[in-house]
């Protein structure tokens, strides 16, 4: 009996076996850890071609190769290795060689930049420095990935801006603001004996993008950064991230002179105060030579800054660039606004900061947001770009989706970042040719979590800033297709379909979140769901209403002559653009102007009504996602498109409770029934405002 049932038993699990080997490879399980650097292995024509090249993989012979170079070539054969589906032949028996040369007497002049070029059975990735290797590496690798002829691949690439940078807002205790992927992926605690090594994967994924500089720790930073016992552990990060290209910076603190320093004051004219910074850099460069400076968040949302002492962000600027010299950059942002001025939020950085150009040391950068108020799902570039052409300014983008959903909803975030980079400042520039002599930094979405980004598709967010940051050039739909035939499959009826999902995704969010023009709709603390009926908060411009500035004859903001007249921050032709209501891009609409309920739409609409259509149509967008998405299931394996699946689920009831808590808070402001044939909101208003979430993720010490 006991034989009998473990006959059938071992039947069963060959069975089970052979059933599991039959299913297709896209099927084996996988949790996105892997990122954009699977590596699947190749099949058809495209893995003949690469099994005929099957290459030795040799770096130039007449120079010691570097740790870079041995990162580049390391990948090469994992990713070769991994496309192939086997393990390379041995040497003796290998077709091609793929020849990296990348040195320049062993000076580190380059940039990065690379040229990959074919001559009989030879790829041969060369530039100026070790960088050149790694980037052309990955880009080879990209390539090969999407089934391109290993021997027709000719690039010739140069990095757009020279600081492409990630922001970790991450808290030296591991909690990390405005994150949603778990815990801070770094760990002060232990190091600088142990190294965590997922970090050596997170470094290889920024190298795969360009990404040369990280910063590590929160911009509410905490002082312990510039203490002697972090000195070490910094160290420790800098030589392991090194090899990818990376630099590290730290943000400071503008009060640690007190904090730690054991000084009375922080006040940058203070001697004192001076020697104190310049004796934090030395000990910092003494143990990295190539640490990238210090980013600050002075004078904004209750942090420090110079003007505690009565000095200007020029001189606390200026305090930090001396003391760090010309071994590395001070990036001062310009996201402040003042506890006292009551002007309107969107125009005080440009207050502040214009008066100041000139007054910035050299190796001063200024980080602008990429619009004026705060990482909305829309808005109109930062009017600061062209508006300082003797500073440097650095775009700041949010690559975490604080007011856009967060992790469960699925929004592609490079045609918002194309927006801005494409804007004509009206000043000579676009806003990309503006901030080409400094770069771009993302407010990163990495976490502990093994997706790193909290979902699958918001590492397309991650991979996007850096292709951008790389070459603003780029189409958001090339790094789409790029992206996910890396990530998920290069069938082109997979990318057919997943590729204007993902284009459609912004405006969808934009739609059912703050259509229009409305902005910073979000509920309190969190900026998770709908809170327009937000309008009691201690500052003004915590609150909604401030935002909206709705009643029973109208809503939006007046920015022109008529009301905060913003729009004169920005060069002529620009504001001629968005000051009549009636030609203005109507998803500026509201950003600009104050407009009656039954203001004329260009669809012929009345306002209230094409509120209402945008609402809907962006729960139609989300529904055609979720449509769009159950038919891939043949190109996903079974974990990620349950993922997936799930999260657009969320998004779905979300885009709802958006549309239908706005809807019901307008309708008690306006007292107008709703278009012919619209649906009710499922609850009432006192349902939604009644709703508090106090297990929100992301926001462990934010006040609103
Ligand atoms: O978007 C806001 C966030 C704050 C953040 C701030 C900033 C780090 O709500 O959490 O603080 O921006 O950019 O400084």
């Amino acid at each position: 009996m006991m034989v009998g049932r473990g006959l059938v038993n071992r039947c069963a699990a060959l069975l089970a076996l052979l059933l599991s080997l039959a299913v297709a490879p896209q099927a084996r399980a996988e949790d996105g850890y892997a990122l954009w650097l699977r590596y699947t292995p190749l099949e058809g024509e495209a893995l003949a071609r690469l099994e005929a090249f099957s290459p030795a993989i040799i770096t130039g012979t007449d120079y010691l190769p570097t740790d870079t170079d041995e990162a580049a070539v390391e990948e090469l054969e994992r990713g070769i290795e991994s496309l192939l589906g086997h393990p390379l032949p041995r040497r003796s028996e290998r077709k091609g060689s793929i020849l990296l040369r990348c040195h320049d007497n062993g000076r580190d002049v380059g940039d990065g930049s690379f040229t990959i070029r074919s001559t009989g059975t030879t790829i041969h990735i060369g530039g100026r420095d070790p960088r050149s290797c790694l980037y052309g590496a990955f880009a080879l690798l990209r390539e090969l990935s999407q089934g391109a002829h290993p021997l027709s691949i000719k690039l010739d690439e140069k990095p757009a801006m020279p600081l492409r940078l990630l922001n970790h807002w991450d808290n030296p205790e591991g909690t990390v603001e405005r994150g949603y992927a778990g815990r801070s992926i770094f760990d002060w605690w232990t190091l600088p004996e142990h190294f965590d090594r997922r970090l050596i994967d997170y470094a290889r994924a920024n190298a795969s993008l360009g990404i040369n500089g990280t910063v590590v720790n929160n911009v509410g930073a905490s002082p312990l950064f510039l203490t002697d016992a972090y000195v070490p552990k910094l160290a420790r990060l800098a030589d392991e991230l090194r090899p990818y290209g990376i630099r590290i910076y730290i943000s400071a603190r503008f009060s640690a002179p007190v904090e730690v320093g054991g000084l009375p004051t922080a006040d940058p004219l203070d001697p004192r105060v001076q020697a104190w910074w310049k004796t934090r850099a030395d000990a910092l460069y003494a143990a990295i030579p190539d640490f990238g400076g210090f980013l600050v968040k002075a004078n904004s949302e209750g942090q420090p800054g110079p003007q505690d002492y009565g000095r200007t962000h020029a001189e606390g600027a200026n305090l930090l660039a001396r003391a760090i010299g010309d071994r590395g950059v001070v990036i001062w942002r310009a996201f402040v606004y003042s506890a006292t001025d009551e002007t309107d939020r969107a125009k005080q950085a440009y207050n502040e900061f214009v008066p100041l150009d000139g007054k910035f040391d050299d190796n001063v950068i200024v980080q602008v947001k990429n619009g004026p108020i705060d990482f909305q799902p829309r808005e109109p570039f930062h009017p600061l770009f062209g508006a300082m052409p003797h500073t440097r300014l650095i775009l700041e983008t949010q690559i975490t989706k604080e007011y856009l959903g967060f992790t469960t909803h699925l929004v592609f975030l490079a045609p918002m970042w194309k927006d801005v980079l494409d804007a004509d400042t009206g000043r000579g520039a676009s806003v990309a040719e503006v901030v080409q002599p400094a770069g771009m930094a993302g407010v990163a979405n990495t976490g502990s979590d093994r997706t790193w980004s909290g979902s699958h598709f918001d590492q397309a967010n991650w991979y996007a800033f850096g292709r951008l940051a790389w070459d603003p050039g780029l189409s958001s739909e090339a790094i789409a297709r790029e992206w996910a035939a890396q990530t998920f499959s290069r069938a082109p009826q997979f990318l057919d379909a997943v590729v204007p999902m993902m284009l459609r995704s912004r405006q969808a969010t934009v739609d059912y979140m703050t259509p229009l023009g409305l902005t910073h709709q979000m509920a309190t603390g969190h900026h998770y769901g709908p809170g327009p009926w937000v309008c009691d908060l201690g500052r003004p411009e915590w609150n909604p209403c401030y935002y909206h500035r709705a009643d029973a004859a109208g809503i939006g903001f007046d920015r022109t002559e008529t009301g905060s007249n913003a729009l004169e921050q920005y060069a002529p032709a620009v504001a001629a653009r968005w000051r009549d209501p009636r030609t203005i891009d109507e998803d500026y609409l509201l950003w600009f102007h104050h407009v009656p309920w039954t203001f004329h739409t260009q669809s012929g609409r009345p306002l209230w009504d094409e509120l209402v259509h945008r609402y809907d149509r962006g729960i139609e967008a989300v529904d055609g996602m979720a449509r769009t998405w159950a038919t891939l299931e043949p190109h996903v394996d079974a974990e990620r498109f349950a993922d997936v699946g799930d999260f657009l689920r969320v998004q779905q009831r979300e885009a709802r409770w958006w549309r239908d808590a706005s809807l019901a808070y307008w309708q008690s402001l306006n007292g107008l029934p709703l278009p012919q044939g619209a649906r009710m909101p499922e609850h009432s208003l006192d349902y939604y405002r009644a709703l508090t979430f106090p297990e929100e993720p992301g926001h462990p010490h934010a006040p609103n």
